[in-house]
């Protein structure tokens, strides 16, 4: 090839790689929920590791667990006209007037783990998380088996009016029903911190019906982890005393069942940065994508805690 076509066709491949490069220096406005749990922790890192694997300018926002803030955010988002806003909704409701002010600005969402109600579905492009309802129906199956369809259940449900709080329990709840000997006598939220999981445990505990609780139902891993130390402060054993069935994987809770203080826990992955940008990058092209991308996952117990622990990535 002479001179002139070989420096075109390199002119012509510089072009094509510097609008390729050009297209894939996406920037993308995420707004987190915050860093209540170790579920979080790990699917922040897993978000903003791949964004900076692909060279993706990520403006990244912590809300502290506080809907005004997102709000605060996704609005910042705007001004900074980033060409995709993604986010993880800390409660289902309360969206639709900043998701019309987004679309106004020719912006599209996806949403991240958790889900938004909202009148008009064109307010977002696509949402990629868990089965909370799925997840929820996992762990009463878990315990009807366990327990054979008796037990006296208290319930640590997760931040009020949160997609997985509400999700959770009616998986729950719609296996326990068909079982007249499983009844929730305690249900509370520990808004997914093992803080307040702790604190809401101990009141249980302390309460008229305490004695008769035979099982926990904990929405979330970290809070069950702080329910646990309420147990054994309470002088009983936690895994056997009460049986423990939770949600996440975490690695703590993999470390609890082989300890033979938590019985069973849920799997909902928090890594889905790779998926997620995936996504972002179809819907920045302007390609079609499905409304709803679920995520797998599988349901642990302490008989396979050893094996699975070292395998753990979060
Ligand atoms: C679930 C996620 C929940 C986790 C909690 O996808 O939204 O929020 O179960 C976290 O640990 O706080």
């Amino acid at each position: 090839m002479n001179l002139f076509r070989s420096l075109l066709a390199a002119g012509l491949c510089v072009a094509g790689v510097l609008s390729a490069s050009a297209a894939d220096k996406l920037t993308v406005g995420f707004s987190q929920i915050g860093a209540e749990s170790a579920w979080r922790t790990a699917n922040t890192d897993s978000i903003k590791n791949e964004a900076e694997k692909r060279g993706i300018k990520l403006q990244f926002a912590d809300a502290q667990q506080k809907q005004e803030n997102q709000i605060k955010a996704l609005r910042s988002f705007i001004a900074q006209g980033v060409d995709v806003i993604a986010f993880s909704p800390v409660v289902e409701t309360g969206w639709e007037p900043v998701l019309r002010e987004i679309k106004r600005a020719g912006i599209p969402v996806v949403l991240s783990d958790r889900a938004v109600k909202v009148s008009d579905p064109s307010l977002f492009v696509t949402f990629i998380g868990s089965d909370f309802v799925e997840e929820g129906r996992k762990a009463g199956r878990w315990l009807v088996e366990k327990t054979g369809g008796k037990a006296v259940i208290a319930e640590l449900t997760g931040t009020p009016g949160a997609a997985p709080a509400i999700d959770r329990k009616k998986g729950f709840e719609e296996i326990i029903s068909t079982h007249p000997e499983m009844k929730i006598i305690k249900s509370q939220s520990g808004d997914f911190t093992r803080a307040k999981g702790k604190e809401v445990m101990e009141s249980f505990l302390k309460s008229p019906e305490g004695k008769q609780i035979t099982v926990l139902y904990a929405h979330n891993d970290d809070m069950a982890l702080g329910a646990i130390q309420a147990i054994e402060e309470a002088g009983l054993k936690p895994g056997k005393d009460i049986v423990i069935v939770s949600i996440d994987g975490v690695k703590g809770a993999f470390e609890a069942m082989a300890a033979g203080k938590l019985n069973c826990t849920v799997e909902c992955n928090p890594l889905i940065g790779p998926q997620l940008f995936d996504l972002i990058k179809k819907v920045a092209a302007g390609q079609s994508v499905a409304k709803r991308i679920a995520v797998e996952e599988g349901v642990y117990d302490e008989s396979q805690a050893a094996a699975e622990l070292p395998k753990r990535q979060y």
